[in-house]
C-alpha cells in the first residue's frame, strides 16, 4: 500500500487570508494531486489555530465570543482553499471535540512519562507569535519595548506554568537530525535549527493560567495548553490520534511532510518532534520551511496596507496562471517578489506562447486537416523518438524532483520538453507537409498530440482545469489521466479517435483588456 500524508500549517483566524496562506495550501494541493495521480492513497489536511492569547484579543476587539467569532473567520480560510481549488481531504478546527480529546490525551501521556512538571513562568512572550522568548534574544524597542527577532512586540508574564522537559530532548534531537538528513528541507534551513538545538533550550511553558481560551489541563483548571502544544496536536487528531489503532493512524502516521513558512520552522522541527518521541509517538518524516514572498520588493504587511488578496489576483488574472506562477517564479523554499510584471510575462510567454500555442497549433491542424480525428502514424523517425522519449521521460523525472518538494524544476523540466516540441513542429513543419507528404504530416501531428497527452498528464497537479481541457480535446478518458497511462504506450492515443473542435487554452493576458 502506498499511503501519503502532508499537511499545510492550520491558520491563524485573526486574519484575512491572504497570497501567503494562499501560496503554502497551493504548494500542498500541488503534492497532494501528484502523489494520487501516482497511485498513493493521499490524506491532505488544511485547517484553522483558533485558541490562544491572539485570537482571544482579536475576538474581544470583534466585540464577539471566541467561539462566535471563530466559527465564522475560520470559514473564510475554507472559502479560501475552495477557490484556489485545492484537494484537501479534511480540515481540522482547533475547537473541535476531536481536537480537544486528542490534545488532553497527549497531554496525559506526557505527564505520565514523567516529561512535563509544574512551575512557574517568569518571562518575555509574544502574543503576536504565540511564542517565549529568552532576554538574549531580544532587542529593545521604541518607549522601553522589547521586540522579538521576528519584530513582535513582548510583554513580561509570570504565572503557574506547566513545562516540558525541552532542555532534556537535545542531544536526542540532534542525534534524530542527524539520523534523518531530509527531516528538514531545504537543507540550509537545517543549520539554523541544528545551532537553535545545540544553543541550550529552556524547558517549555507549556500551560496559561492568564487565559481561559483553550484547551483545559486535564484535572487542572486553572490552566490551558499553551497554544502551540495544542496546534501541533492537530495533525495526530485529524488521522484519529488518541486511537492509534484507527485506520488514519496506522496508514497516515507518521506524516510525509508537514508544509510550512519559515517562520514557524521551529516549532516544527524542534518542539513538535520532541513532543511526540516523549509521547513514545513517532515523529513526522518531513518538515518543509518555504520562502517568504514579498510584495514588489515590500514586506507584506497590514501595517504597510500592502496585503495581496488572493481574490483578486485570481480575478485579474486567472486560478490556473495564478497557481502556474506561484510555483514556477522561484525555486520552491527561496523567498519571493510578487510582481504583477512577473505575473504577466509567465502568463504571456509560458503559458500562452509555450503549452498554449503548442496545444493550439497541434490541435487545428489537426481539425483541419485529419477530420478532427487522431491522426494515423506510420514508422516513427529518430526525431519522432526523441521527442516521445522526453515526454515518456517525465514521470520518473518529476518523481525525484517532487520526493524533495522541487515543484519550480519540475516545471521547468516540463516546460523543456515544450521546448522540445516546439522545435520539433518547426523542424518538421507539418504545414509543408500537407501538400509533399499527407502520411508524414500526419505521424508528425500524431507524435505532437501523443507529446501534448503526457504534458496535459503531468500538468494537473499544477493546473488541475486547464490540463482537464487539453486532456479532453485529446478525448483521453477521464478515468486514463494518471501516471500509469503513460508510463509504457498501453493507453497511447488511437488513431481515428474523433476530437472535440479544438479551443484555445491559456488566452494572452492584456493590460487594460476592459
Ligand atoms: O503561524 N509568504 O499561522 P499563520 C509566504 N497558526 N508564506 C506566508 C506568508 C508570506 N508572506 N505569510 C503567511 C501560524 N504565510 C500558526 C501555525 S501550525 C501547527 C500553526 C504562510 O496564520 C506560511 O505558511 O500565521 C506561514 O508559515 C503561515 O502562513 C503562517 O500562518
Amino acid at each position: 500500500m502506498k499511503n501519503y500524508y502532508i499537511t499545510t500549517p492550520i491558520y491563524y483566524v485573526n486574519d484575512v487570508p491572504h497570497i501567503g496562506h494562499a501560496y503554502t495550501s497551493l504548494a500542498c494541493d500541488v503534492m497532494a494531486r501528484f502523489k494520487r495521480l501516482d497511485g498513493y492513497d493521499v490524506m491532505f489536511l488544511s485547517g484553522t489555530d483558533e485558541h490562544g492569547q491572539k485570537i482571544e484579543k482579536s475576538a474581544v476587539k470583534a466585540g464577539m465570543d471566541p467561539q462566535a467569532f471563530t466559527d465564522k473567520v475560520s470559514q473564510n480560510f475554507r472559502d479560501l482553499l475552495k477557490t484556489l481549488n485545492v484537494s484537501n481531504d479534511d480540515f481540522i478546527r482547533t475547537t473541535e471535540a476531536r481536537h480537544k480529546k486528542a490534545c488532553q490525551a497527549l497531554w496525559d501521556a506526557l505527564l505520565a512519562r514523567g516529561e512535563i512538571y509544574l512551575g512557574k513562568y517568569a518571562g518575555w512572550y509574544a502574543v503576536r507569535d504565540e511564542a517565549y522568548y529568552g532576554e538574549d534574544e531580544l532587542k529593545d524597542g521604541p518607549g522601553g519595548k522589547k521586540i522579538a527577532p521576528s519584530g513582535a512586540e513582548c510583554e513580561w508574564v509570570e504565572e503557574p506554568s506547566y513545562f516540558f522537559k525541552l532542555s532534556a530532548w537535545a542531544d536526542r534531537l540532534l542525534a534524530f537530525y542527524d539520523q534523518n538528513p531530509d527531516f528538514i528541507l531545504p537543507h540550509t534551513r537545517r543549520n539554523e535549527v541544528v545551532s537553535f538545538v545545540k544553543s541550550g533550550m529552556r524547558d517549555l511553558s507549556v500551560s496559561r493560567t492568564a487565559l481561559s481560551w483553550g484547551v483545559p489541563v486535564p484535572n487542572e483548571p486553572a490552566h490551558v495548553m499553551y497554544v502551540w502544544l495544542d496546534a501541533l496536536t492537530n495533525y495526530i487528531t485529524a488521522v484519529g490520534y488518541p486511537d492509534m489503532q484507527a485506520d488514519g493512524y496506522k496508514k497516515f502516521w507518521p506524516a510525509d511532510v508537514h508544509m510550512v513558512g519559515k517562520d514557524i520552522l521551529r516549532f516544527h522541527a524542534v518542539y513538535w518532534p520532541a513532543f511526540l518521541m516523549a509521547a513514545g509517538l513517532e515523529p513526522p518524516k518531513r518538515v518543509f520551511a518555504h520562502g517568504w514572498w514579498t510584495n514588489e520588493g515590500q514586506k507584506i504587511s497590514k501595517s504597510l496596507g500592502n496585503v495581496i488578496d488572493p481574490y483578486e489576483v485570481i480575478a485579474t488574472y486567472g486560478l490556473d496562471q495564478t497557481r502556474y506562477f506561484l510555483m514556477r517564479e522561484v525555486p520552491f523554499g527561496n523567498d519571493g517578489d510578487f510582481s504583477r510584471e512577473a505575473m504577466v510575462r509567465r502568463i504571456n510567454s509560458d503559458l500562452a506562447n509555450g503549452i498554449g500555442n503548442l496545444a493550439q497549433r497541434t490541435l487545428s491542424q489537426i481539425a483541419k486537416n485529419c477530420g478532427g480525428k487522431v491522426p494515423a502514424h506510420g514508422a516513427f523517425t529518430d526525431a519522432d523518438e526523441a521527442l516521445l522519449s522526453r515526454a515518456r521521460g517525465l514521470v520518473p523525472q518529476l518523481r525525484s524532483l517532487f520526493d524533495a518538494q522541487g515543484f519550480s524544476r519540475a516545471l521547468d523540466h516540463i516546460w523543456d520538453v515544450i521546448g522540445a516540441a516546439d522545435r520539433y513542429v518547426d523542424e518538421q513543419a507539418p504545414w509543408a507537409l500537407k501538400k509533399t507528404d499527407i502520411a508524414r504530416m500526419e505521424t508528425v501531428l500524431y507524435v505532437l498530440a501523443e507529446t501534448l497527452r503526457h504534458l496535459g498528464v503531468v500538468l494537473q497537479p499544477f493546473m488541475p482545469d486547464a490540463a482537464a481541457r487539453l486532456l479532453d480535446q485529446l478525448a483521453v478518458p477521464a478515468d486514463a489521466r494518471a501516471f500509469e497511462h503513460i508510463e509504457g504506450d498501453a493507453y497511447a492515443l488511437q488513431s481515428g479517435t474523433p476530437l472535440p473542435a479544438p479551443q484555445g487554452i491559456f488566452p494572452r493576458y492584456i493590460e487594460n483588456a476592459a
